[in-house]
């Protein structure tokens, strides 16, 4: 099954795709999305609709090239730790390996982060026994710096159980911070040489409005929801994510992967449906946004498309925002 693409587009039709996490290896694009399911399940504030069980592994040579769906590569079946809800994955290359990142909630219904390995960018994927000890929440961004050092940036409010995190345990009842107090960020932390561990314990990422202070937990237009992507452009690095519940990509820049970082302005205007996810990535000369919408579903929340766009920066390094429909 291949399409060509096309920018704000569907990536492709014949599966429903989202949360795309995007790299180039061996000068081939490749997207690493959720695949959405169809059901009549429950839908809800704790993201139970949202009910994926596999991987497929997307890519194309360039973006006048077919898109090819190189099938499954994983299954939640195959995951000894892992239950239900594999959601927004994420890979990396390292040592001449490929890593696939990807959370689920394990057999307590808790969300943990699991690591699948593979000769090829395109898997399929061996998973490890265990998820990787130290972790929780969802939606893993893996960061590699220049310097070799790789990084991964997680977390997300409501369903994904961020907000249950504050004292370094579980805590099924815990509520979000109140609305003038900081807001959570998405925690951050090293990983080890073999890619298949921490190396240092998460940590919280902050980030800064430009007067200094920390965004507030009330600040639904600017503070962190889900989704952290993090790139960097010119040397600075640059954290990008989801607002949730204003249904916005934003971004903040920094001097260090680990924070902290100033917010910065919007990337993406909402798009069609609840959730907004993105990742940003370099070809040849270009930089592209990967994000997806509903359309494809007309509305249908959970039935996701994955589309891109050319993403561009002012001289200054800030982001030009980009409007998802720009034909309306
Ligand atoms: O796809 C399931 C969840 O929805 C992701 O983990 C979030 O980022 C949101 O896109």
């Amino acid at each position: 099954m291949s399409t060509l693409p096309k920018p704000y587009q569907p990536l492709v039709t014949h599966i429903y795709t989202a949360d795309p996490s995007v790299h180039v290896f061996e000068d081939r694009i490749y997207i690493y999305p959720s695949h959405d399911l169809d059901h009549d399940g429950p839908i809800n504030d704790n993201g139970d609709q949202y009910k994926m069980e596999d991987y497929h592994v997307l890519s194309m040579a360039d973006f006048k090239s077919p898109v090819v769906d190189h099938g499954e590569v994983l299954h939640v079946k195959d995951v000894p730790w892992a239950a239900s809800q594999m959601w927004a994955p994420d890979a990396s290359y390292k040592n001449g390996k490929y890593y696939l990142f990807f959370p689920a909630r394990d057999h307590d219904g808790i969300f943990r982060i699991g690591v699948a390995v593979s000769s090829s960018p395109a898997g399929p994927f061996q998973p490890e026994e265990q998820y990787i000890s130290g972790s929780f929440s969802i939606d893993p961004a893996v960061f590699a710096d220049d310097d070799g050092q790789v990084y991964m940036a997680f977390g997300g409010l409501w369903g994904g159980q961020l907000e249950k995190w504050q004292t370094g345990s579980f805590v099924d009842e815990a509520e979000g911070p109140a609305p003038d107090a900081p807001a959570l960020g998405p925690k951050i932390a090293k990983l080890s040489e073999d890619m298949l561990t921490f190396e240092s314990a998460p940590r919280e990422v902050v980030i800064l409005d430009k007067a200094g202070n920390p965004l507030t937990a009330g600040d639904e237009e600017r503070r962190y929801f889900e989704g952290p992507w993090l790139h960097k452009y010119n040397g600075k690095y640059y954290l990008s994510y989801s607002t949730g519940t204003t249904h916005k990509l934003v971004y903040a820049i920094g001097d260090s992967p680990m924070g902290p970082f100033t917010f910065q302005g919007t990337i993406l205007s909402p798009v069609i449906g609840w959730t907004t996810h993105h990742s940003i990535v370099q070809f040849r000369e270009k930089w592209y946004l990967f994000y997806h919408d509903c359309s494809l579903s007309e509305g249908v929340d959970y039935k996701r498309c994955v589309k891109y766009a050319e993403l561009t920066y002012n001289p200054d390094g800030t982001i030009c925002t980009i409007d998802p429909y720009p034909e309306r």
